[in-house]
Parts: structure tokens; C-alpha cells; sequence
């Protein structure tokens, strides 16, 4: 087989820079090693920035989340007891998020795919990325027992934090940079009304944080903040619930309406950055990239970005025959994938309890949102970051 941009990984980024190449007529195959079903099945993100919406619009694949996504203006913080709403739409001059589970948009892209007919191996099994320091790179992979390779002009690393391409770079060509936080989140999944439609909820406590998002009007996803040996079977639904409340200002916690878990498990908390992200002829896109702690919703829509830049360096190469673009690919998003791990750490920072700073550190952090949520700048500066920088931020 033989194509012109081999991407790893079925997930949102692979998906979406599928999409983005072959609306400029570039062919892609991408190798998934999972089946459609189990990617389908990963419940992740939910909240979509402008430039990611735009980005589902412009491949095409808008329509359900123009039907089906809440459009959210503010957002609201809860500290010391009390809730205060932050006018994000206001405060950037117009800027709005989405909420459209990240489940939603990976069937849209995936069905626009099959539409047309475009390669996609799920279950590949084995899947090694070969030459991509030469002209002639190789992906190969195993499956229904035989050994197939795919030759290509560029291979795409969407593979997810525990993929194959970034693990497949030698050691001393790679540098990273890690913080692991000593605590992780419980999301819990239930067919039951959000208890906030229009605003996703962050709430810092003295018993840690809580977050209030949500899938549909009919659908809630809560996440609370736990200990990093916690088991999910530790949490019955009950449990949950009373921690969730105890959590929010007595006013909303009055309103939660709780019933049975649909899906319910612990992520561990981490920001990651991979440097650089290009490797001769293979580019990292995603959270094969980078990683950050869930608090900003910043992740998936940095897999969306990262694309955008790839694509744009694809078809600059193909149709211009410049390699302008991919040679510029890695500062420019590690530009953006920086400022995106820097609001990511500060709202974590912000928000949670850490095991070292109650008392004193939860007076800090009262203190900072208190500040935050009756300065103007300050909630300008959380505003314009929650809705994402513009792709050209700070380009000369
Ligand atoms: P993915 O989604 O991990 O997809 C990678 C794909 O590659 C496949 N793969 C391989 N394929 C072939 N060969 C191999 N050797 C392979 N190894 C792996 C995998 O099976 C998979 O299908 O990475 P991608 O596409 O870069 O997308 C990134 C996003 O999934 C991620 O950043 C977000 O989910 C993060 N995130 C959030 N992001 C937001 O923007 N807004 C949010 O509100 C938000 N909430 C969240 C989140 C992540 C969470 N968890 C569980 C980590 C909430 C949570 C709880
Ligand atoms: C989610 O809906 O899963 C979600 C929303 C906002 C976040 C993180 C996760 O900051």
C-alpha cells in the first residue's frame, strides 16, 4: 500500500487531520489500534473552543453539533461558599465555548469518513513506524495474521499519550518536560438534568475541587476531585453524590438531581510536554505530544490546533511545494501548546487542594479567586484563555 500521509490513531486528532487533508486532496490512511466500537466507547472531553467548532464546520462535519451542542457564554467559579459567574462571551469581545461530548464529535468525523470511502485499519495490532528519518518512510502493523506495510511521504503521530511514534524516537533526540499532580479526578456519567445548562461549574472547597459539565440537557457529567490510590469501587453512587454537594454552594447543591452512574472512573492528573514535535518526517500531533490536566478543557482542542498547523504544512508542501510550513510546524504549536499548559497548571493550581497547602494555601487560593472574580483583567485573562487563543497569537 502506498499513500501520502500515514496517520497513527483513530482518536480526534487523526480523525480530524484525516478530514482537513482529504478536503485538499491529499491521501491519508490511518492505522487504529483499537476497534471503532472501543474508541467510540472512551468517555473524555466535552468542551469545544470556537477554533475547534470552526474547524468541525470547515471539514464539514458541523451539522449535529449546530443541532445538538450548547453554546456556553460564562462560566461560573464557587469558593468560600458562594458562586460567581465569569461573562466570557463579554469579556472577549463575543468569544463563546461548546459543550459537544468529544464521544459526539469522534462519530461525526468517523462517519464522514466512511462516507467517502477513506482507508481506516482498525485493530491493527504491532504497529511500528519505520525510515521516517529518510525519504521513504514505512508504517508497518500485523493483522488477521499477516504483516502489512504502508509506504508514505509522512507519517502522523496521533497516538494518544501511550502510542507508538513518540516512543519510537531515540532517546537523545527527545526532551520532556513533566509534573504529575498528587491527586486525580472522578467523573461520573448520568441521564439526569445538569444542574448547570449554560455554564460549566468549578468549584474549589476546603474538601477539594468539583467541576459540573455536562453531555446534553438530559445528560451530566461531575467530576470530584480524589486521592490518587482511590478505587472506583470505593465510590458507590450514593458516596458521589453526597461528596458533590458537599462540595458545591448550598444553593445549587440544592438542585443537583442525582441518580444511577452510567460510566464512572479516576484519571490521574498530569501535564506533559514533548519536545520537539517533528522527527525528520514524522510530526507529533495531540496528546501524543502533550498532556494537560483536564481543569482548562484545553486538551482536545490542542489536538485540534495542532492538526490545523499539520494540515496547513501538508498542503503548503503538496501544492505550493514549500517546506516552509513543516519546518515551522513544531515552534509554532509548542508556542501555543505552552501557553495552553500554562492556564492548565494555574486553574489546577487554583482550584484543587493540595496536600500541602491546607490552611494557609486554601486562604491563597480564597483569596486569588476573590480577586480574580471582582478584577476586570484578571477575568479577561481566564476569559480569553478558557475560549482558546487565536491560531495566530503573538505571530509576527
Ligand atoms: P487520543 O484520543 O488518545 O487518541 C489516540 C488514538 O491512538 C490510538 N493508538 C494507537 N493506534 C495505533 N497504534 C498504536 N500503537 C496506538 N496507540 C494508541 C488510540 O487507541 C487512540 O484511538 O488522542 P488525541 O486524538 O490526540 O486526542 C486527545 C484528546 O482525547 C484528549 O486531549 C482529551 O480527551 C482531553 N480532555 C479534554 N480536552 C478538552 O479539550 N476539553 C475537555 O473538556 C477535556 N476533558 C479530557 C477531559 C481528558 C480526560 N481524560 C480521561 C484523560 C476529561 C477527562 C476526564
Ligand atoms: C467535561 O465535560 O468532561 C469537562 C468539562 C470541563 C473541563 C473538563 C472536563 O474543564
Amino acid at each position: 500500500m502506498r499513500t501520502q500521509v500515514a496517520i497513527i490513531g483513530a482518536g480526534p486528532s487523526g480523525l480530524l487531520l484525516g478530514q482537513l487533508l482529504h478536503k485538499a486532496g491529499i491521501d491519508n490512511i490511518i492505522v487504529e489500534r483499537q476497534s471503532g466500537e472501543y474508541v467510540l466507547g472512551r468517555i473524555r472531553a466535552g468542551i469545544l473552543e470556537q477554533v475547534t467548532t470552526d474547524l468541525l464546520r470547515e471539514v464539514g462535519v458541523g451539522q449535529r453539533l449546530d443541532a445538538e451542542g450548547t453554546v456556553h457564554h460564562s462560566i461560573e467559579l464557587v469558593f468560600s461558599g458562594t458562586r460567581h459567574a465569569i461573562d466570557v462571551h463579554g469579556l472577549t469581545g463575543g468569544k463563546v465555548v461548546t459543550a459537544y461530548g468529544q464521544t459526539e464529535m469522534t462519530r461525526d468525523l468517523m462517519e464522514a469518513r466512511s462516507e467517502v470511502s477513506l482507508p481506516t485499519v482498525y485493530e491493527a495490532r504491532d504497529v511500528e513506524v519505520l525510515d521516517y528519518d529518510g525519504e521513504h518512510p514505512r508504517v508497518r502493523y500485523q493483522k488477521d495474521g499477516q504483516t502489512h506495510e504502508i509506504e508514505c511521504d509522512f507519517i502522523a503521530g496521533c497516538d494518544g499519550f501511550h502510542g507508538v511514534c513518540r516512543a519510537s524516537v531515540p532517546k537523545g533526540a527527545i526532551t520532556e518536560f513533566e509534573k504529575v499532580y498528587p491527586f486525580g479526578w472522578l467523573g461520573v456519567l448520568a441521564d439526569v438534568p445538569p444542574v448547570s445548562p449554560h455554564a460549566i461549574v468549578y468549584a474549589n472547597s476546603e474538601r477539594g475541587f468539583a467541576l459540573c459539565s455536562m453531555r446534553s440537557l438530559t445528560r451530566s457529567r461531575y467530576y470530584v476531585q480524589c486521592p490518587l490510590d482511590d478505587k472506583v469501587e470505593d465510590w458507590s453512587d450514593q458516596r458521589f453524590w453526597d461528596e458533590l454537594r458537599l462540595r458545591l454552594d448550598p444553593e445549587m447543591a440544592s438542585r443537583v438531581v442525582t441518580g444511577s452512574s452510567i460510566e464512572k472512573s479516576i484519571a490521574p492528573l498530569r501535564s506533559f510536554v514533548a519536545e520537539p514535535m517533528r522527527f525528520g518526517r514524522m510530526f507529533l500531533a495531540g496528546d501524543a505530544a502533550h498532556i494537560v490536566p483536564p481543569t482548562g478543557a484545553k486538551g482536545l482542542n490542542l489536538a485540534a490546533s495542532d492538526v490545523k498547523y499539520l494540515s496547513g504544512a501538508f498542503i503548503e508542501y503538496y501544492k505550493e511545494k514549500s517546506p516552509a510550513g513543516i519546518d515551522s510546524y513544531s515552534e509554532r504549536c509548542l508556542r501555543r501548546v505552552w501557553k495552553a499548559e500554562r492556564f492548565s497548571w494555574w486553574l489546577t493550581s487554583l482550584m484543587h487542594r493540595f496536600p500541602d497547602t491546607a490552611g494557609f494555601g486554601q486562604k491563597i487560593q480564597e483569596a486569588e479567586l476573590d480577586y480574580l472574580v471582582n478584577s476586570e483583567s484578571l477575568s479577561r485573562s481566564l476569559a480569553e484563555n478558557y475560549v482558546g487563543l487565536p491560531l495566530n497569537f503573538g505571530e509576527r
